[in-house]
C-alpha cells in the first residue's frame, strides 16, 4: 500500500498581473520548487503520480453556492483591469484568467486523493495544489483561497464514502476559519487548527480563532482552535500540541480518515509565520498522525512562502508518508512558556466536551482573554538575523540527511525458534546471523538464566541486530527471547548498546523487568518501566509506573508520560522490551512502538519474549516497517487510580523533562 502524489502542473499558470506586495508571495514556483527537490530526494519516483482533474461543479457545490460558483467560472473571460477590480472586493486575493481552472483542479486533486485512500488504491497521500483553500467560504475567496479543497474533500468523504467521523488537521499558520464555519455545527468533523493569533493581532484577526470557540449546537466541541500568540514557536512547541490536545482528542474521536491542511508556512524561515519549526518537525507530525484512522491520512498543500523551507518541509512529510523513519528533531525539547498558556486555554475550553481532558486535569483558566494587558506583543525584528537562522538550519538538515541516510534496510527480525505461519510484511529481512561464539559467551557470563543454549542463541541474534542497528544497516528490529532469559536478555542488550556507540539509550520495559543493577542516573539512559514493581529508588532517569488497563489509561499514559519523557530526552537509541505478564494487548504493544518509532532516527529495537503470539512479533515488524498499528477498539475511560499515578508522576518529572508540561506558569501579567 503505497503513497499518492496528486498534481496537475496547469496548477502553475495563475499568478499576479499587477503590483500588490500581500499576494505576490502566493507564486507559481511554490509548487515547481516543491516537486523538483521531490524529485531529486528520489521522492517523486517513489509515489504513485496521479494526474489531477477538474472538480465538477456539483463537487464544488458541496460546500460553495452556485452564484459564487458562476461568478468565479466568468472570470476567465475577464481582462486584467477587470480581475483587478474584482480581486479588490476580497481579502487578499487576487485572480488571473486561469484561476478557475486551477482552483478546480486543486479541488479535484483532493478529491482524488480521497478516492484514491478510501478506495484502498494507496494508503495515504498529498496533494500539491494552488490555489490553498482553507480561508474559502460558501460564497467568497478569501486569503489567497479560492475553493475549499479540504472541506470539499471531506464532504465528498461524507457522501460519496459515507463516512462517519472525519479529522481535518490544519496545521497551516493561518486560521481555516474558511473549514471553521463550515463544519462548526457538524459533530462528524473534528477540525483541529494552530494559528499565529497573537491576541487577534495576526491576520485574519478574528474573536473567532480563538481557543474558546469550539463549535455550535451539536458540533460543540468539535472545532479545537490552538491560538499562538508569540512568534517563535518551534519543534517542542508542535509536538506539545499534538502529545497534548490534537492527539488525545483524536483517539477519543477515533476517525475514520484524517484530512491534513498542510500548510507550510509553520515552519522556519516563512515571512507571514515567523515561527521556527524546522523541516523535519513535519515528519514527526506526519507520523503521529498515522497512527490513526488505519494510517489514512490525505494532506492537501495550502501555505508555505519560504521556496526552500516550503520545499523541505514537503519532502520531510513525504518521507514519513513513505514509511521512511523521522530525522531526530534538533534544537532544545522544550515549549516556550506563551505556549503552555495557549495549551492551557484549549484543554481548559474543551474539556467539558472531552473525557480525556477531564481526567487529566485541565485546569480551568480564570479570565481568560484579559491577559495581554500590552496589546500587541512585539514581533521580532524583521529581516537579518532571522533569515540567517533559518539559512543555517536550512543548511543544517541537508548536512543531517547525509549523515543519516536512510538505512538499506527498514526492519529486520531476529526469531529464535522457527515460528510457522508468521507472516512478514514484504522488504522486512529475516537475520539469520550472530555474534561470535566467544564474544557472546562473555557477555553472558554474569547471568545464570542466560546458560542454556537456547538462551544463548537468542542472545546472539539480539546483540548481532543491535550491531546492525548501531552500525546504521538496519533501520530497526524485531526479536524474540526465551521466556526464563528475558530479563538477562534485556540487562545485556542495554549494556552492550552503551558500549558500543549509543549516547543516549531509552529503554521501555514493559512486565516484570528489573533494571540492571550497574546503570547509573549518569545521563545516558533512562528507565521506564510499565507495570513492573515499583522502583525502589526512583529518580529522573528510573520511573515506574502502573500498567493501567483501560484503552483511556493506556493512551494517557503513552501520551502524556512515555512520549513526553522520549521526546524530552532525545535518545538515539530505544528498546522496547515486553517482559513476562506485561499485560499488553497487541494493538497496545503496536501503537507504543508505532510512536517510538519517531524517536532515535527510527533505530528502535523490540524485544519479546516467546510466551507472546506469533501475531505480535509480526504486527510489532509491520509498525516498525511503517504501517499503521491495528485499531485499540472503542475508547473506555482511564481508571481514577490510573490517572492519579500518572499526575503524581508528571509532577515529579516535570522538572527535568519539560515536554511534559501542559500548563504555563500561573497566569499573570505579561507572563510567557
Ligand atoms: N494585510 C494561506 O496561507 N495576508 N493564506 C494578509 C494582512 C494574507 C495566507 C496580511 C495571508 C493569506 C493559505
Ligand atoms: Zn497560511
Amino acid at each position: 500500500m503505497g503513497t499518492a502524489l496528486v498534481y496537475h502542473e496547469d496548477m502553475t499558470a495563475a499568478r499576479l498581473l499587477w503590483d500588490d506586495p500581500e499576494c505576490e508571495i502566493e507564486c507559481p514556483e511554490r509548487l515547481t520548487t516543491a516537486l523538483e527537490r521531490l524529485q531529486q530526494h528520489g521522492l517523486e519516483q517513489r509515489c504513485l503520480r496521479l494526474v489531477a482533474r477538474e472538480a465538477s461543479e456539483a463537487e464544488l457545490g458541496l460546500v460553495h453556492s452556485p452564484e459564487y460558483v458562476a461568478l468565479l467560472r466568468g472570470t476567465q473571460a475577464l481582462g486584467t483591469r477587470e480581475l483587478q477590480a474584482l480581486s479588490k472586493q476580497y481579502d487578499a486575493v487576487y485572480l488571473h484568467p486561469s484561476t478557475f481552472h486551477c482552483a478546480r483542479l486543486a479541488a479535484g486533486a483532493a478529491l482524488q486523493l480521497v478516492d484514491a485512500v478510501l478506495m484502498g488504491a494507496v494508503r495515504n497521500g498529498l496533494a500539491l495544489v494552488r490555489p490553498p483553500g482553507h480561508h474559502s467560504q460558501r460564497a467568497t475567496a478569501n486569503g489567497f483561497c479560492v475553493f475549499n479543497n479540504v472541506a470539499i474533500a471531506a464532504k465528498h468523504a461524507q457522501q460519496k464514502h459515507g463516512l462517519h467521523r472525519i479529522l481535518i488537521v490544519d496545521w497551516d499558520i493561518h486560521h481555516g476559519q474558511g473549514i471553521q464555519y463550515i463544519f462548526e455545527d457538524d459533530p462528524s468533523v473534528l477540525y483541529f487548527s494552530w494559528h499565529r493569533y497573537e491576541h487577534g493581532h495576526f491576520w485574519p484577526c478574528l474573536r473567532e480563532s480563538d481557543a474558546d470557540a469550539v463549535g455550535r449546537g451539536r458540533g460543540l466541541g468539535f472545532t479545537v482552535n490552538l491560538p499562538w500568540n508569540q512568534v517563535g514557536m518551534g519543534n517542542a512547541d508542535y509536538v506539545a500540541a499534538f502529545l497534548h490536545v490534537l492527539l488525545p482528542l483524536a483517539f477519543e474521536f477515533d476517525p475514520e480518515l484524517v484530512l491534513v491542511s498542510a500548510g507550510f508556512d509553520s515552519a522556519i524561515g516563512d515571512p507571514e509565520g515567523q515561527m521556527l519549526a524546522t523541516p523535519e518537525c513535519f515528519a514527526h507530525l506526519t507520523q503521529l498522525l498515522q497512527v490513526l484512522a488505519g494510517g489514512r491520512v490525505c494532506a492537501v498543500l495550502e501555505g508555505g512562502y519560504h521556496l526552500e523551507s516550503l520545499s523541505q518541509s514537503v519532502c520531510m512529510m513525504v518521507r514519513a508518508l513513505l514509511g521512511d523513519p523521522a530525522l531526530p528533531l534538533s534544537g532544545p525539547m522544550e515549549p516556550h512558556g506563551s505556549a503552555l498558556e495557549s495549551l492551557q486555554c484549549v484543554r481548559a475550553a474543551q474539556a467539558p466536551h472531552w473525557v480525556s481532558l477531564q481526567q487529566q486535569g485541565a485546569a480551568p483558566v480564570l479570565s481568560s482573554g484579559t491577559r495581554c494587558p500590552e496589546g500587541r506583543p512585539s514581533p521580532l525584528p524583521p529581516g537579518e538575523p532571522e533569515f540567517k537562522a533559518a539559512a543555517a538550519a536550512l543548511s543544517s538538515l541537508l548536512d543531517q540527511l547525509r549523515l543519516h541516510p536512510t538505512p538499506p534496510v527498514r526492519v529486520a527480525v531476529a526469531l529464535t525458534a522457527p515460528v510457522t505461519g508468521l507472516a512478514l510484511p514484504p522488504g522486512v529481512l529475516c537475520e539469520e546471523g550472530s555474534l561470535p561464539q566467544e564474544e557472546m559467551q562473555a557477555w553472558a557470563r554474569p547471568h545464570e538464566a542466560l546458560a542454556q543454549d537456547e538462551a544463548l542463541i537468542a542472545l546472539g541474534k539480539v546483540l548481532y541486530l543491535l550491531d546492525r542497528i548501531l552500525d546504521g544497516q538496519v533501520s530497526s528490529g524485531t526479536a524474540a527471547t526465551p521466556v526464563p532469559a528475558a530479563a538477562a536478555t534485556l540487562d545485556v542488550a542495554v549494556r552492550y548498546g552503551l558500549s558500543h556507540g549509543a549516547q543516549r539509550l531509552l529503554c521501555v520495559a514493559v512486565g516484570k523487568l528489573d533494571r540492571p543493577p550497574d546503570l547509573t542516573d549518569d545521563g545516558r539512559n533512562l528507565w521506564l518501566n510499565i507495570g513492573g514493581k515499583e522502583a525502589t529508588a526512583p529518580s529522573m532517569f528510573h520511573v515506574s509506573v502502573p500498567l493501567p488497563v483501560t484503552t483511556g489509561g493506556f493512551l494517557s499514559c503513552v501520551l502524556a508520560l512515555v512520549l513526553p519523557l522520549a521526546y524530552s530526552f532525545q535518545p538515539d537509541l530505544v528498546l522496547v522490551a515486553l517482559g513476562p505478564g506485561h499485560g499488553l494487548r497487541d494493538p497496545q504493544a503496536a501503537l507504543l512502538a508505532a510512536l517510538l518509532r519517531g524517536l532515535a532516527g527510527g533505530r528502535v529495537f523490540t524485544l519479546v519474549d516467546e510466551e507472546s503470539t506469533p501475531q505480535l512479533a509480526t504486527v510489532l515488524a509491520r509498525v516498525l516497517n511503517g504501517e499503521a498499528p491495528p485499531s485499540l477498539g472503542p475508547f473506555s475511560m482511564a481508571a481514577p487510580e490510573d490517572t492519579q499515578a500518572l499526575m503524581y508522576l508528571r509532577g515529579r518529572l516535570e522538572p527535568r523533562w519539560k515536554m511534559l508540561q501542559v500548563a504555563g506558569e500561573a497566569a499573570g501579567p505579561g507572563s510567557g
